[in-house]
């Protein structure tokens, strides 16, 4: 089977340029170019569940092979919160700013500032459902650094670096992320599908 483009199915345009800095062996079509505006549902209580349940979505509307993308962020001392909350973490008026304040103030009395980033791509392929998953640890500095990346990036510092993800190339970030690595599983097996290994 010969697999040329595949479809992915976010509406966030930072987490596509990524995606597309980090894959270049297939053609990677977001949902603009298939017209898709629409807010993709995501009403899951896991990872797992929002990505297969975005990826569907998409797979259902187009019948294209596709896969997405669910990302939280994971910080000890929050008992692991926001989670598979974090778009969504500060309420109402939810945006990068407001999430980064949120978590910032709400760890000013811990010591413990241990996170971790996890991302699990769902992806469906000729009908079937795969699943990849990403980890990074680091910790969550006490305040923003650097003003590339998105979301939460400006106060993740991934540990064995002095920079935080927002301060990173987005090489350096693909190369060591969540996503990056949840990215790289992706395409190692879409390799052997194409080689029909
Ligand atoms: P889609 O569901 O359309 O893919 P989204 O932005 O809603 O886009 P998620 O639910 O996976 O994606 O993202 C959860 C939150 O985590 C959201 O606020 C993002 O900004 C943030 N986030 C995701 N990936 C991140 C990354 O690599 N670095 C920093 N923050 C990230």
């Amino acid at each position: 089977m010969k697999i040329k483009k595949i479809v992915f199915a976010t509406g966030n345009l930072n987490k596509l340029k990524e995606i597309k800095s980090a894959i270049n062996i297939f053609e990677i079509v977001g949902l603009k170019d298939l017209g898709i505006t629409e807010e993709l549902p995501e009403t899951g209580t896991t990872l797992k569940e929002n990505a297969l349940q975005k990826a569907k979505y998409v797979y259902n509307k187009t019948g294209l092979n596709c896969f997405s993308d669910d990302t939280g962020l994971e910080i000890e001392s929050l008992n692991n919160r926001p989670g598979v909350y974090s778009a969504m973490y500060s309420g109402a008026d939810c945006n990068a700013e407001n999430n980064m304040r949120k978590v910032l103030s709400e760890l000013k009395t811990f010591q413990n500032r241990k996170a971790k980033f996890k991302t699990v791509i769902a992806l469906i392929l000729n009908d079937k459902e795969y699943f990849f998953e990403g980890t990074v640890n680091g910790k969550i500095l006490q305040k923003k650094k650097g003003n590339d990346g998105f979301g939460y990036d400006p106060i993740f510092k991934p540990e064995g670096y002095k920079e935080t993800f927002a301060q990173m190339s987005i090489e350096l970030k693909n190369k060591i992320s969540h996503r990056g690595l949840a990215v790289y599983k992706l395409v190692s097996f879409l390799n052997q599908e194409e080689l029909g290994l």
